[in-house]
C-alpha cells in the first residue's frame, strides 16, 4: 500500500532536471509560487512530480506529468483522448454504491492549452492533486477487490454511449494479442543485445498456448463481439482510495482510454489484484492468483457493468488468462528487445523477465483452477 504521498524516491535527481520541471511547472495558469517539488514514482511510462504551490498562505498540490514519446509518439492524440473522456464523464459521473467518482481535473497552460512541449521535446501536463487519498499496489481484501472491480465497470459504463470515432487509437494494436505476441517474435527473430538464449523455456510457455492467443479477435473479426471503449489500464493502483474509510474516490491514468474489447479491463483487474504476489515477484512459488478475490472482481464486475450476459460470463476467465499471458509477452518482448519501453529498476538487471515470468506463473496457476473461476463467473 502506498498513501497519496510522493514517495521517496531512490533515484537522486540532477539540478539541471529539476530546473527543468520547475520551469515546466511554471507554464502553467497555477495560481501562486512553487513551494516544494517532489518526485512521485508511480507507473512504468511517465516521469511524475508533485508540486505545491503557495498562494495567500494556502498550500493547493497539483500533479505534473513528463510524457513518454516514446510509448506516445502522438501526444496530440493522447490529450485529444484525455479531454475527450474527462468532458464526457464530468457530464456523466462515474457512480459506485452510495459515491460519485471524483474526474480528472486537467490545468490548462498559460496559453490555455492542455499541455505543451518544452524546448527539448518533452510534453509536459498538469492534473489537480487530489488529496486525501491512497492508491495501493497489493490489494488489501475482499471487498477492496470488488470496489475496485464495480468502479472500473461503472467508468467503462459511463464511457459507453461515447461513439467510439470521437476517440484516436494512441497506440495501434494496443488490446490485440496476436499483435503482441507478432512484437514478441520479431524480437526474439532481431535478437538485438544477445537475450534470446536465456527465454527458452518462456518462449515455449507462450508457443503452448498459441491457440489461445487469437481467441478475442476472432470474436471481434467475426462480429460476435464489439468493441467499445475501455479504461485499458485497470491497476489497482489507478484507483485512488479515500484515507479514511477506504472508499474508491477516482479511477486515474486515462491514457489508454480507447477502443478496445470491453473483457480487456476485465482480465487486466484479476491479472493485478487477484495477483497473489506484486506484479514483478522473483519468487515464482507466491505468484498466482488469489480465487476469493477473483470472485469479489468477478461480482464487482457485474455489478458495475449492470449485468452480464452468459455469453461475457462464458469468456471472463478467459479474458484474464489472456490479458495476463499477453502482458507477460509484452515484458518478454521488451526483455528482448534491450528494455527500450517499461522503465526498470536500475537495479535489476532482468527486471522485465522477472516481470514476464511472474505473469506465466499467474497464467498457469489460472489453468490450474480454470474449473473453480469459471464456477464464480458463472454463479456472480
Ligand atoms: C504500463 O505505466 P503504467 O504502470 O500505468 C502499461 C500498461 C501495463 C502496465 C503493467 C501505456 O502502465 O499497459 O499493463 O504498465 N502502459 C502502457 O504494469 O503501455
Ligand atoms: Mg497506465
Amino acid at each position: 500500500m502506498a498513501d497519496g504521498e510522493p514517495p521517496r524516491s531512490d533515484h537522486s535527481v540532477a539540478p539541471s532536471e529539476l530546473e527543468r520541471v520547475r520551469r515546466a511547472c511554471a507554464t502553467f495558469a497555477i495560481p501562486g509560487h512553487l513551494v516544494e517539488l517532489q518526485r512521485f514514482d508511480r507507473g512504468h511510462i511517465h516521469d511524475t512530480w508533485v508540486g505545491t504551490f503557495e498562494t495567500n498562505g494556502v498550500r493547493t498540490r497539483y500533479l505534473h506529468q513528463g510524457l513518454n514519446g516514446t510509448v506516445f509518439p502522438d501526444i496530440e492524440a493522447v490529450m485529444h483522448n484525455v479531454e475527450t473522456v474527462t468532458a464526457w464523464i464530468a457530464d456523466r459521473p462515474v457512480v459506485s454504491g452510495d459515491h460519485i467518482m471524483h474526474t480528472l481535473e486537467l490545468v490548462p497552460t498559460i496559453d490555455g492549452f492542455s499541455w505543451f512541449a518544452d524546448e527539448r521535446g518533452r510534453a509536459w501536463r498538469t492534473y489537480r492533486f487530489i488529496e486525501n487519498t491512497k492508491s495501493c499496489d497489493v490489494c488489501e481484501g475482499h471487498d477492496q477487490a470488488f470496489e475496485a472491480s464495480r468502479v472500473f465497470a461503472a467508468f467503462q459504463r459511463s464511457l459507453r454511449d461515447l461513439p467510439v470515432d470521437r476517440l484516436e487509437t494512441t497506440i495501434p494494436h494496443f488490446f490485440s494479442s496476436p499483435y503482441r505476441l507478432q512484437q514478441l517474435q520479431k524480437a526474439v527473430k532481431e535478437d538485438r543485445v544477445g537475450r534470446v538464449v536465456e527465454i527458452e523455456r518462456e518462449l515455449a510457455f507462450v508457443d503452448e498456448r498459441s491457440d489461445v492467443v487469437p481467441a478475442i479477435e476472432l470474436l471481434l473479426r467475426d462480429g460476435a463481439m464489439s468493441p467499445c471503449v475501455v479504461h485499458g489500464d485497470t491497476k489497482l493502483n489507478n484507483i485512488l482510495f479515500d484515507k479514511d474509510d477506504g472508499h474508491a474516490v477516482a479511477v486515474v491514468d486515462l491514457d489508454t482510454c480507447m477502443v478496445g474489447w470491453s473483457l480487456f479491463d476485465f482480465g487486466d483487474l484479476v491479472r493485478f489484484t487477484a495477483a497473489t504476489s506484486v506484479e514483478d515477484e522473483v519468487d515464482l512459488s507466491k505468484a498466482g492468483t488469489c480465487v476469493d478475490y477473483f470472485e469479489a472482481i468477478a461480482g464487482g464486475w457485474i455489478e458495475g457493468s449492470g449485468g452480464a450476459t452468459e455469453r461475457e460470463r462464458e469468456l471472463m476467465p478467459l479474458a484474464a488468462r489472456l490479458v495476463t499471458l499477453t502482458l507477460g509477452m509484452r515484458f518478454l518482448a521488451d526483455y528482448v528487445a534491450g528494455d527500450v519501453y517499461f522503465k526498470c529498476d536500475p537495479t535489476r538487471l532482468a527486471h522485465n523477465l522477472e516481470r514476464a515470468r511472474c505473469q506465466f506463473a499467474m497464467v498457469a496457476d489460472m489453468e490450474a483452477k480454470d474449473d473453480v473461476l469459471r464456477a464464480h463467473c458463472r454463479q456472480g
